[in-house]
């Protein structure tokens, strides 16, 4: 047992979470928790600093935009963006979307590839099924072998240069890092541009976009410990310029007449109408718990955290667990079925022993139909988890496997 884990079982980051004083969460894949510090940004936001952004010139208007930028500056700071290169969206979703609209509809025509992966969410492929749809454009996937992404036929579908490759950093399903500074390398090499989904990386590590060097990046606020209703979307400011806007209507635009309009500078240019505004606020509050703590610890954390639960979980007699047998190659998420029973009967037992795990298709169902399976369980750790969390869902499993005489 790695020695670091005796800290993680007297995990004091729990006590930072109110929800967390009853049952045992492991669903962060899904959506994280929120620390004491996010929810009382909330609500200081609303009772001291709420007003709209961009527009009073008054002081509580003033403030309120203070706030919200000063927000865009942390998360950039986060991830090594400048300010201007940090868009705020909803969530993953409508980044994807947004750059497949803008940028896909200004860059990409009929008959040019593009390229996503067999393993990406529905968010980072709907997208662009609809983009190629929408251009005549062909869709290619790169395969996996064995629960990682197939890197010689990753080379094989780079040789017809595809204007852009779609890709997960971790895997939401098979919990898989893929060799994301490798792809971009060997994607650039060809002249193809990488958006990366870092949903279900950037709670766990380090994300650094011009070390990366990607071209965009995408991850929502809802599982980095923030609030829902606030995501963002990174990109190289090159390409943000040259982009056409997503939305149109206020605040997006430099100066309206009764026939046309010019565009305000990037990143305000694609956050037309009024945006999250103390959702950013909190999500700033976010990253500085998050830095205070050291993306370094919590990666540690978090990567002993999944050694432990898989070893403990591979004990359990009759389980098949998906992805990855190396937890160095893993991060975050286990999937899992028990026997042949359905993993939506699973979780019902599980949740009746006071643990939450997510079953289903988990928004992958291309992956999902690769696995040979229609469902999986899937349990997800985050900085808040302990060794006692991992053991109660291994004796919840073994009551399980009691119930449905296993
Ligand atoms: N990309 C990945 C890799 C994800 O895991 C998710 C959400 C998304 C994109 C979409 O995020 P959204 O905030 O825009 O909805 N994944 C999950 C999950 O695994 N279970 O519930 C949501």
């Amino acid at each position: 047992m790695p020695s670091q884990l005796i800290d993680v079982q007297e995990n004091a980051w729990k006590n930072d979470f109110p929800i967390l004083k009853k049952g045992v969460y492991l669903d962060s894949a899904a959506t994280s928790q929120k620390p004491a510090s996010v929810i009382k940004a909330l609500d200081k936001f609303y009772k001291t600093s709420n007003a709209n952004v961009h527009r009073g010139v008054y002081e509580l208007s003033a403030k309120a935009t203070e706030q919200y930028e000063g927000a865009r500056k942390k998360v950039a700071q986060f991830i090594n963006a400048k300010p201007w290169e940090t868009v705020f969206v909803r969530n993953a979703t409508e980044a994807v979307n947004l750059v497949a609209r803008s940028w896909g509809e200004a860059n990409v025509q009929r008959g040019d590839a593009i390229l996503a992966t067999v393993m990406e969410h529905h968010s980072n492929l709907v997208p662009w099924q609809q983009l190629a749809k929408r251009t005549g454009a062909k869709l290619g996937y790169i395969p996996l072998k064995d629960g990682e992404l197939d890197m010689g036929a990753a080379l094989q579908l780079l040789s017809k240069r595809p204007k852009l490759l779609a890709v997960t950093h971790v895997s939401n399903v098979l919990g898989t890092i893929n060799p994301i500074k490798e792809l971009i390398t060997m994607c650039h090499s060809v002249g193809c541009l990488v958006l990366v989904d870092a949903c279900q990386s950037i709670p766990h590590m380090a994300i650094d976009v011009k070390q990366l060097d990607c071209d965009f990046l995408v991850f929502s606020g809802h599982k980095l410990f923030g609030p829902t209703g606030i995501g963002v979307l990174y990109a190289k400011e090159d390409l943000l310029n040259a982009m056409p806007p997503f939305l149109s209507g206020g605040d997006m635009i430099k100066e309206v007449s009764l026939v046309g309009a010019s565009w305000n500078d990037i990143p305000w240019k694609f956050e037309a109408g009024t945006p999250a505004v103390a959702e950013a606020v909190a999500l700033g509050a976010a990253v500085d718990y998050l830095s205070k703590i050291g993306m370094e610890n919590i990666a540690k954390h978090d990567h002993d955290l999944i050694a432990y639960a898989l070893e403990k979980l591979q004990q359990v007699p009759g389980i098949t667990i998906y992805g990855p047998k190396d937890a160095n190659k893993r991060c975050g998420v286990i999937a899992f079925n028990l026997g042949d029973i359905h993993s939506h009967d699973l979780a019902t037992v599980l949740d009746q022993h006071d643990v939450a795990v997510r079953s289903g298709h988990h928004c992958c169902m291309p992956l999902i139909g690769q696995l040979n399976v229609t469902a999986t369980a899937r349990m997800s750790v985050a900085l808040y988890n302990t060794t006692e969390d991992i053991d109660a869902l291994v004796n919840a499993l073994q009551e399980c496997r009691k119930v449905f005489k296993l």
